[in-house]
């Protein structure tokens, strides 16, 4: 298994520069929380492998050995908290930008997972860390499923996920991958950083989109319920329409989203 070296590939400035290599760990994102004090802005831990990665809501996340690409990158914005939940957005459209730049054609179900062929291929977990006087950090958590073969999958996530070297049928080179994703994230996160400047990313997630013009299951809470989906904001909202006709703006990190055809179901 070749370790992870993106030096021939990587044009970002501060994302990236720093990177934490393990072979092993419970999570990026747990090892990103601990040293995200310390680490200067743009600093990410990358794992070979993780015992504990997670999801959101508690939910799991497949890791397997020297197969995928599992990063969390450290992020120290100034905007509003408010505004940092968006950063989910910008991962999105950034791992979008850099499959498109390998050659490979993907879509964006907001808010947080990119799918090629109705499948599950990657997924982000966005967490923050508040510190005194009312300032944070940002942890984005990226998983992409690179060289995962069927057998790396479990058997409930046969039919909802899916790797690149599945649907590309050969290897994909890890290195690139991850540099692109970088450089792409950092050309999408400096006008946020800036200026909570965010329309690029939102402009990909709208054109990308998975969900727009089609029925969903919303799942939040305790509640379910069905809605046709309309669009996304200038906020980054996911605008839906129920069946008694009233509309409703989403944020990012309260709901799921099913879908009522085979694409995507679960994901
Ligand atoms: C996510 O959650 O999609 C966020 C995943 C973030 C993973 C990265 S890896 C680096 C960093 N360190 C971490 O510990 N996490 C981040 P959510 O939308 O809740 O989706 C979770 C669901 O996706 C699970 O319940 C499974 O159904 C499915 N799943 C689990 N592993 C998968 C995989 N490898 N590929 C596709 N789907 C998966």
């Amino acid at each position: 298994m070749k370790k992870i070296d993106i030096r021939d590939y990587l044009t970002a400035n501060f994302i990236g520069r720093s990177i934490e290599y393990h072979e092993t760990i419970t999570s990026t994102n747990i090892r990103a929380k601990e040293i995200a004090r310390e680490a200067d802005e743009g600093t990410v831990v990358i794992a070979e492998e993780q015992t504990m990665g997670k999801g959101r809501l508690g939910r799991n996340w497949t890791s397997p050995k020297g197969k995928g690409l599992w990063f969390s990158i450290i992020l120290k914005p100034k905007v509003k908290v408010e505004e940092a939940t968006k950063i989910t957005l910008i991962g999105a459209a950034a791992v979008y930008k850099a499959l498109k730049d390998m050659g490979i054609e993907s879509y964006i179900k907001w808010p947080n997972d990119i799918v090629i062929d109705g499948k599950k291929v990657c997924g982000i977990l966005t967490e923050m860390i508040f510190r005194d006087k009312g300032s944070y950090f940002v942890i984005i958590g990226i998983g992409i499923n690179v060289n995962l073969d069927e057998e790396d999958f479990n058997e409930d996530l046969k039919n909802k996920a899916t790797s690149l070297k599945l649907v590309r049928r050969s290897e994909v080179d890890r290195n690139k991958l991850f540099a692109y994703v970088l450089n792409n994230f950092e050309i999408l996160y400096i006008p946020f950083k800036e200026k909570g400047d965010i329309r690029e990313a939102i402009e990909i997630s709208r054109e990308r989109s998975i969900l727009i013009g089609k029925e969903v299951r919303i799942i939040g809470g305790n509640r379910e319920k069905t809605a046709r989906v309309l669009g996304i904001d200038n906020e980054g909202q996911l605008i839906v329409k129920y069946r008694d006709g009233k509309t409703e703006a989403l944020f990012s990190g309260e709901v799921s989203i099913r879908g009522m055809e085979g694409y995507m179901d679960n994901c």
